[in-house]
């Protein structure tokens, strides 16, 4: 981390002689929206969270119609939460409580109210998520098939995916430097100069790189290394950087979090544990922003999340234009091709970590999100599911996306605003499958699932609907064309 904080002023010193964001206008679009290239390293970090509440409006209008996705794993589902939770001000009805939870169980861990505070809503409306997971060179190749398909980065204007804490973990060969994700390897699908390639393909639109989420226990030597070697790739190369592990290992007071093998006895209520120390600091979520032991989920407390969330507004902002530094506006610079620097590996330095047991499972479907109904109500207030529909199509041959559109509805009217939580089951496994934004004015929603082809198909079953105002009644749900039962239907391309 050091090394990386020396880096610092050298970053800034970047931004501020260089701040070119050349602007190109998008025809045909309805709204004034702009695809961009980026000629400067933009690196949101810890740092950048602050800027948050001085994004001017015009910019959060800008940002908020540039079209965004991001592929990820669970926690990354818990990011895309926290983008729904700033849909409205903290105080408005429609956030959820488990948006603005600041106290912690272990009191020194309680965050300022003001972490989970803000006073409008921005819309994130054209930010999409999908999930996204494999081994990380999977996960590589699938992501290159499928630009190579023309499937991304498609009418987005800004598109990543993240690698999770569970592709660094001690076996994981990611940042290794012969045959990691920044080796320069034989080979077309294996690396991230192979993804170069096709992103070069696509000047006017922003490919976002990301260091990995961390949980407690990881934080270890790989993801220590990989996220140093995304860091360095990034400025060395001009690339847009979200750098959630620096966000997340960094308390809201800007002191680093380290792992959990630290000989100090930790308790979150109901598990605890007493790692001995192994006597590294590695940089590891801080226990303000989770409260699983070994793991890394950002359900609650809120903090983790909403600062995610906060610094994807700073970065989007940051794409559309926005200049906190307050320079004159940009003028158009020849665009930077990313040279193929190498990466100066960090020496590993093998520091045997005892064996830490319980790495969390990779097995998502942990907390379904399970309302408690106020009070039981009756008639116009019961809300249903009145459709879902297949919307499922190809990827390649080795994933395709699974989309089911669900209608919500309540006597007979659409219901805008409704959560829609939900599973996917398919290859034995049932993961946590939610719409990622609440259902539209027409009162549509969409859950998005990549799924391995190895699964002829996957089964989507809604769990619970909730609306402000509304009781949700299972045994209302239907179908008009029979493809479902209103709760469950079968997806497959
Ligand atoms: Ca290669
Ligand atoms: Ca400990
Ligand atoms: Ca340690
Ligand atoms: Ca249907």
């Amino acid at each position: 981390m050091r090394k990386y904080f020396q880096l610092i002023p050298l970053i800034v010193g970047i931004l501020a002689i260089s701040a070119f964001l050349v602007f190109k206008d998008k025809p045909n679009s309805e709204f004034q929206s702009y695809a961009l290239t980026v000629n400067e390293p933009i690196i949101i970090d810890h740092t950048s969270v602050e800027l948050f509440d001085r994004i001017p409006d015009s910019y959060i209008q800008e940002a908020s119609q540039l079209k965004m996705l991001f592929m990820d794993r669970s926690v990354g589902s818990n990011i895309n939460d926290g983008l729904n939770c700033l849909r409205y001000p903290s105080s408005d009805r429609n956030t959820p409580n488990h948006c603005k939870r600041y106290n912690h169980p272990d009191p020194r861990f309680s965050v300022d109210p003001s972490e989970v505070t803000w006073t409008r809503g921005y819309d994130r409306s054209n930010f999409d998520f999908d999930f996204f997971y494999d081994t990380w060179e999977k996960m590589t190749e699938n992501f290159i098939r499928a630009m190579d398909s023309g499937q991304y980065p498609g009418e987005y204007d800004v598109y990543s995916f993240q690698f999770s804490y569970l592709n660094v973990t001690d076996n994981d060969t990611i940042a290794d430097a012969s045959n990691g994700f920044f080796a320069n390897r034989p080979g077309d699908y294996n690396d991230v100069y192979d993804l170069e390639r096709r992103i070069a393909e696509h000047p006017d639109k922003v490919f976002v790189f990301w260091t990995t989420s961390l949980s407690r226990g990881i934080g270890n030597a790989v993801s220590r290394d990989f996220n140093n070697q995304m860091r360095q790739y990034a400025i060395a190369n001009n690339k847009v950087l979200l750098d959630v592990a620096d966000i997340q290992s960094h308390d809201p007071a800007g002191n680093p979090c380290y792992d959990n093998r630290d000989g100090v006895y930790y308790s979150n209520g109901n598990i605890s544990e007493n790692y001995p120390d192994d006597g590294v600091d590695y940089p590891a979520i801080c226990q303000h922003y989770t409260s699983e032991i070994d793991g890394g989920h950002l359900g609650s407390p809120s903090a983790g999340k909403i600062r995610i969330a906060k610094a994807i507004w700073v970065m989007m902002a940051r794409l559309a234009g926005w200049n906190p530094d307050g320079l004159p506006a940009p003028s158009p610079t020849n665009i930077v091709s990313p040279t193929n620097t190498t990466i100066v590996s960090i020496t590993p330095t093998n520091t045997p970590l005892p064996t830490f047991t319980p790495i969390p499972t990779p097995t998502p479907t942990t907390a379904v999100f399970t309302p408690t109904p106020t009070s039981a109500q009756s008639g116009s207030n019961q809300i249903y599911v009145a459709d879902i529909d297949n919307l499922s199509d190809n990827i390649n041959s080795s994933y395709f996306r699974a989309r089911a559109r669900v209608y919500v509805a309540s006597d007979g009217q659409a219901v805008s605003g409704a959560n829609v939580y939900g599973t996917i089951t398919y290859n034995n496994q049932t993961y946590t499958a939610n719409c990622s934004v609440p259902t539209n004015n027409s009162g549509f929603c969409n859950v998005s699932v990549i799924v391995p082809t190895s699964a002829a198909n996957a089964v989507f079953r809604v769990t619970s609907v909730t609306a402000n105002g509304f009781v949700y009644n299972s045994s209302l749900n239907s179908d008009p064309e029979g493809d479902s039962n209103g709760t469950e239907i079968t997806l497959a391309p």
